[in-house]
């Protein structure tokens, strides 16, 4: 794969029928220690990529990109797995290395596994070839970065034991799968989803998959979020226990923890104490941290503050990994924008943090640890009141969980699902005298030593092995709706694809979507109207209004309207611009590090503005000073033949001469009369001639023979890196 070439997705379901995934199971990132990039020593870093993009500001370190320590999740599934490919390229190049794909349709709706690629509504459903297609897809990515990627997804619904096969023999590495998420939120019966977590977690643990609980999803369904705090502990409990009892090592069993509360709450007050209590309770297992989506609104900014608040708890508790929720989850539209905008908010905020522990500590007097026992206090009387009550099962069908009241405190509005209720209720059965299931990996009783099993084999060696040995037996089915599959979505989409031929977009292929950013000196009402008002009057199709703010109730409001374009553009007609040809600061300083550069300037003719000509100069606007140039400035309206003459006087490198003034082109007049006193004086070719000013095109100015003219625009940058170039051909 050629990093800068397009993922070819046909090439990708080339042969997906013949597809290995090449390796089983979780990894975490490798730490350095005191890892060094450019004399900048990291105490928390982990190996670096091969390839990535920096953070914006990197330009000024000689790009680098240190890596944190935490593992970085980015949940990408807008509904089309070929698009979400692409977009997993540019967030493991922003330093994803968790990509989780979650659906939108509810995949715990589905009571078996589904075949084929279908879209769906508001999202697909999790198929074997798509699973297949993303992690072959992953393989050339996790190449092109240099570092593992984990493909993740979810297990539950009660088809939860044949997805978890399937994800075993596919090469997922990481899964939600929590029993108490069927039971609460999906309303599946509790025998029946305890007894097919046990199976579940039991194939996990053989495919080496990371696991994540569903305790996260009573922040966001429970009415006042912080109040679940003690509960969220007792569900963290029993999934993490009942996982290692089913086989899973305690390494690859991660809490889902989430900020129980934002701001304006005081964040750190209740999430701190919180996170605390967690990482006390559950040292031995890992942490993934997430966002609360349930204080998620439309507003980026916001949600980023939020994030980078909820980071500095992971790094003050050591979360392991690092969840990043975009605002998509408040608006529902999963963008590739903001996919990469959250991957590199986790990566600038912990990079930024790094070390906080070897300066900070939490205190162990005060408001910290009184809180944290205090909600310790409260889980364990949770616990045990539950246990006294006739254990889980009861408490769930009494309303137990999701009560808003913070315990003891109850308020009766819990969630209450019924023990023998629910979908797939009665359908758990004794397994028979002689049952017997010559499997690999299987919760409880098989029945296979009748068969002659001896200790140590693997059941599934009574059959030759099953689909984990022997992947032959796997049956791969491609498509099986005629109409909604990869096929026919791509063949809607040929003339974009490896074409010259672009459209905007912001979650598939030539969606077309574009946002319009509009402030209105009005009120929201009013704003909102206008601005759908503008995108129709800009030939916006559907537009729709995505976020409001106001700036003050009367002055102000700002809107964002999202709406498409029904137009191409051909890259072929298009005429690009000069691009400036510089050198990085590295270079720059290197070459002239042992050498003396002098140049004189001054603003030539009767000419007084120098600001733009001290600009390129003075150290403190990033002028060529800075690289060690000995600038002697001579003034403004300076005769010509001055500025030649002290370049000769001085010995010079280079006379830097400015115009802003440009009415019968004298600008180019005193270029051409530059150059050709040099000339006349036998200079010429001891000295560049460099002309700068508002009004300069390079081209013209090299027609009158000076060595180059910069126009509007130009930094110190780009005239040293242009003395530079000259002075190595010489
Ligand atoms: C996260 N943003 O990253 P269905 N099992 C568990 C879950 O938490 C979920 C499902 C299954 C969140 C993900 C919420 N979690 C969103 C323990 C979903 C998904 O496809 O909705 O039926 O199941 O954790």
């Amino acid at each position: 794969m050629k990093i800068n070439e397009k993922l070819d997705i046909r090439e990708i379901l080339k042969d997906l029928d013949k597809y290995e995934p090449r390796r089983r199971g979780w990894t975490w990132r490798k730490p350095v220690e005191n890892l060094d990039m450019e004399g900048n020593v990291y105490s928390d870093a982990s190996e670096p990529l091969k390839n990535s993009v920096p953070l914006p500001a990197a330009k000024y370190f000689n790009n680098i990109d240190p890596q944190p320590i935490q593992v970085i999740t980015s949940e990408i599934a807008s509904g089309r797995f070929e698009d979400d490919i692409r977009r997993m390229r540019m967030a493991a190049w922003h330093g994803a290395d968790h990509l989780m794909v979650i659906r939108t349709a509810g995949q715990s709706h589905f009571d078996g596994l589904i075949e084929g690629t279908p879209q769906g509504i508001g999202g697909v459903a999790i198929t074997r070839k798509q699973v297949r297609a993303q992690r072959k897809a992953l393989d050339i990515i996790e190449d092109e970065v240099g570092r593992p990627i984990n493909y993740h997804s979810y297990v539950s619904g009660v088809a939860g034991p044949d997805i978890a096969v399937m994800f075993a023999e596919e090469g997922v590495n990481g899964a939600h799968q929590d029993p108490q998420y069927n039971v609460l939120y999906r309303n599946i019966n509790m025998i029946r989803s305890f007894v097919d977590a046990a199976e579940s977690k039991k194939i996990m643990a053989w495919g080496d998959i990371l696991q994540i609980d569903g305790a996260h999803n009573a922040n966001a369904t429970a009415m006042v979020a912080w109040k679940v705090m003690p509960e969220l502990l007792v569900q963290h409990a029993i999934n993490s226990l009942f996982s290692v009892k089913a086989g899973i090592k305690k390494d690859n069993i991660a809490l889902s923890t989430v900020p129980p509360t934002a701001v304006p709450a005081p964040d750190l007050k209740i999430n701190l104490p919180y996170a605390k209590a967690l990482r006390d309770f559950f040292s031995e297992y890992k942490m993934r941290a997430q966002m609360n989506t349930k204080y998620m609104e439309t507003s980026t900014r916001e949600a980023t503050v939020t994030h980078v608040l909820n980071m500095m708890i992971s790094k003050l508790t050591k979360t392991d990994i690092q969840s990043t929720i975009t605002p998509d989850e408040g608006r529902n539209v999963p963008w590739h924008m903001y996919n990469v905008e959250a991957c590199d908010t986790a990566k600038q905020a912990l990079i930024g943090m790094d070390g906080l522990l070897e300066m900070v500590e939490l205190k162990d007097t005060g408001f910290l640890p009184k809180k944290v026992r205090d909600l310790k206090e409260r889980s364990i009387l949770f616990f045990e009141e539950l246990l006294q009550d006739g254990g889980y099962f009861q408490a769930v069908e009494d309303g137990y969980f999701i009560d808003s009241g913070i315990y003891p405190e109850r308020n009766g509005d819990g969630i209450s699902r019924e023990i023998n209720g629910g979908i797939g209720a009665n359908t758990v059965y004794e397994r028979d005298e002689d049952y017997f299931a010559p499997v690999t990996a299987h919760y409880g009783y098989n029945n296979t030593k009748q068969y002659g099993l001896k200790d140590g084999e693997s059941p599934a060696s009574l059959i030759g092995g099953s689909t984990f040995e022997d992947r032959s037996k796997i049956q791969y089915i491609d498509e099986l709706d005629p109409v909604d599959n990869v096929n026919t979505r791509m063949a809607e989409k040929e003339k974009y694809i490896n074409s010259n031929i672009v459209k905007p977009e912001v979650e598939w292929l030539a969606d077309g979507v574009i946002v319009i950013d509009v402030t209105l000196p009005t009120s929201v009402r009013y704003a909102e109207a206008a601005a759908l008002e503008i995108a129709k009057k800009m030939n916006l199709l559907e537009p729709e209004v995505i976020h409001r703010e106001v700036l003050h109730q009367a002055e102000a409001t700002r809107v964002q309207v999202k709406g498409k374009v029904d137009f191409d553009i051909n890259l072929d007609e298009l005429t690009l611009a000069e691009e400036p040809d510089i050198l990085s600061d590295k270079e720059i300083k290197e070459f002239l590090e042992d050498r003396d550069i002098k140049i004189v300037a001054g603003t030539v003719g009767e000419d007084e503005h120098s600001v733009g000509l001290r600009e390129i100069i003075d150290i403190k606007h990033g002028g060529i000073e800075k690289y060690g140039i000995d600038c002697l400035y001579l003034g403004t309206s300076v005769p010509i033949t001055k500025l030649v003459d002290a370049a000769i006087e001085t010995n010079a490198d280079a006379i830097l001469m400015s115009t802003i003034i440009s009415h019968d082109e004298v600008h180019y007049k005193n270029m051409k009369k530059t150059h050709e006193y040099a000339v006349e004086k036998g200079v010429r070719d001891k000295f560049l001639i460099i002309a700068g000013g508002t009004q300069v095109t390079p081209e013209t100015a090299r027609k009158q023979g000076v060595d180059q003219g910069f126009a509007r625009g130009t930094k110190g940058q780009h005239v040293a890196s242009f003395i530079v170039k000259k002075l190595k051909e010489k």
